[in-house]
């Protein structure tokens, strides 16, 4: 299909975009400011399919929320809560175990691990949890504690950020995930997060990170009071962090959800802003090789749409995903790897479950699915299609879930 553009200012920023040129803050706010949706996904898609050709990533993944007892009371947030609130919890080790083991038997390869910044529980509790992970599923990927939560460990534990980061990867830490990062800009912060870690400490504390081999991925929290030229300036400053480390992995823009939040009163998300979004990160994120829909945030339909406008990721199973969903997310909590597959097959592109650093997994080096039968990979051609992992099932998931 040939570029067609409407919209007069996105010509030159095209030009540099089809020349492999770098684009500059002058260009990501022209691209912000553009309505010329089409243009902008033509784009987007073009970079997008020069990486990455049809290939499109998700993997089988468990959240474990360990506690939503949160110290920061951020007013974009309706997942943390003072240790008295009704409905504030924290799980005991054998809780974590629990929801890990089911997580295992479902098929993950991954465990996301993000909570509140609780008042009273020790360095340990939190070592112990990661220690005991490793130790009964050595196999699972720990993408454990955004950089909001390192530093908040690191004046629990009383130790610098680097001995943090060192103590929390000798307990099995593999991965950060990107959460945390919202809009860099003070003026935003003081708004939406205004005790939560500054953008400097954010971005200096993945470098950290990234220093001693601990990869991480990077979030920005759009669609609140946020300008422009503050979106831009985010992703920028996030470009120029990946020039001087290379260790973000994936990059995933998060849209705010304003329900049971103090900033309830803001409008909700729309698809058009959650395309540009995405598209816009393809385009100035020149250096991030993966841009990620997450369909929780998204739904599922938007999040395949995205596939076509710069994204190469849904995301993975998920399963208990608790942050949107507190703030009104009305997305499932789990969608399985068949419906996950379905959907990136019908938008033309080609399924490859991956591990959190991007290998293909091979499934018949993991230990098997023996719950969450969803999960289970597609029979081998010529098997018959029974028992849990067959079209029967696949069918029924779709009509449900779609
Ligand atoms: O940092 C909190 C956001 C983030 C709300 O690294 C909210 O693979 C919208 O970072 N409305 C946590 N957003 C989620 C996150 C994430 C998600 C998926 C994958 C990865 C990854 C990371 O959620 C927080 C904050 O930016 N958040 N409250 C809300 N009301």
């Amino acid at each position: 299909m040939e570029l067609q553009i409407t919209d007069a200012q996105l010509k030159p920023v095209a030009e540099k975009v089809l020349a492999g040129a770098r684009l500059g803050f002058d260009d990501g706010v022209a691209l912000y400011r553009s309505n010329d949706l089409l243009a902008l996904g033509w784009l987007a898609n073009h970079v997008r399919e020069k990486r990455h050709g049809h290939t499109t990533y998700y993997n089988v993944n468990r959240h474990i929320n360990p506690t939503n007892v949160c110290v920061a009371h951020c007013r974009l947030c309706a997942f943390g809560r003072s240790p008295e609130a009704a409905g504030a919890y924290t799980y005991a080790l054998d809780e974590v175990w629990e929801r890990a083991a089911q997580g295992v038997s479902e098929g993950a390869t991954e465990f996301h691990i993000v909570g509140g910044l609780h008042p009273d529980l020790p360095f340990s509790y939190f070592t112990d949890l990661i220690r005991g992970l490793k130790q009964r599923f050595a196999h699972v990927h720990l993408k454990a504690f955004t950089m909001v939560e390192v530093q908040y460990l690191s004046k629990i534990a009383a130790l610098r950020i680097p001995e943090t980061l060192r103590a929390l990867k000798d307990a099995g830490v593999d991965s950060l995930p990107g959460g945390g990062a919202e809009i860099f800009n003070p003026r935003v912060r003081k708004v939406i997060c205004d005790h939560k870690t500054s953008g400097q400490m954010w971005l200096s504390i993945a470098r950290e990170a990234h220093r001693i081999g601990l990869r991480s991925n990077a979030t920005m929290l759009y669609g609140h009071i946020e300008t422009r030229e503050e979106r831009v300036e985010h992703l920028l400053l996030l470009r120029a962090l990946q020039d001087e480390t290379g260790g973000f992995v994936a990059f995933i823009p998060l849209e705010f959800h304003p329900a049971n939040t103090a900033l309830a009163h803001l409008p909700t998300p729309t698809g058009f802003d959650a395309l540009k979004n995405i598209a816009v990160a393809r385009l100035l994120l020149d250096n991030f090789e993966h841009i990620k829909a997450y369909w929780i945030m998204l739904t599922p339909r938007i999040a395949q749409i995205a596939l076509r406008w710069g994204a190469n990721d849904i995301d993975g199973t998920v399963i208990e995903e608790k942050i949107y969903h507190d703030a009104g997310a009305t997305t499932e909590q789990f969608t399985p790897r068949m419906d996950l597959e379905r959907l990136i097959r019908e938008a033309g592109r080609v399924p490859v479950e991956r591990d959190t650093l991007y290998r293909p997994v091979d499934r018949s080096k993991l230990p098997p699915i023996t719950s969450g039968h969803r999960n289970a990979p597609p029979p081998a051609p010529g098997a018959p299609a029974s028992g849990n992992g067959g079209l029967v099932q696949l069918d029924t998931t779709l009509t449900l879930n779609l």
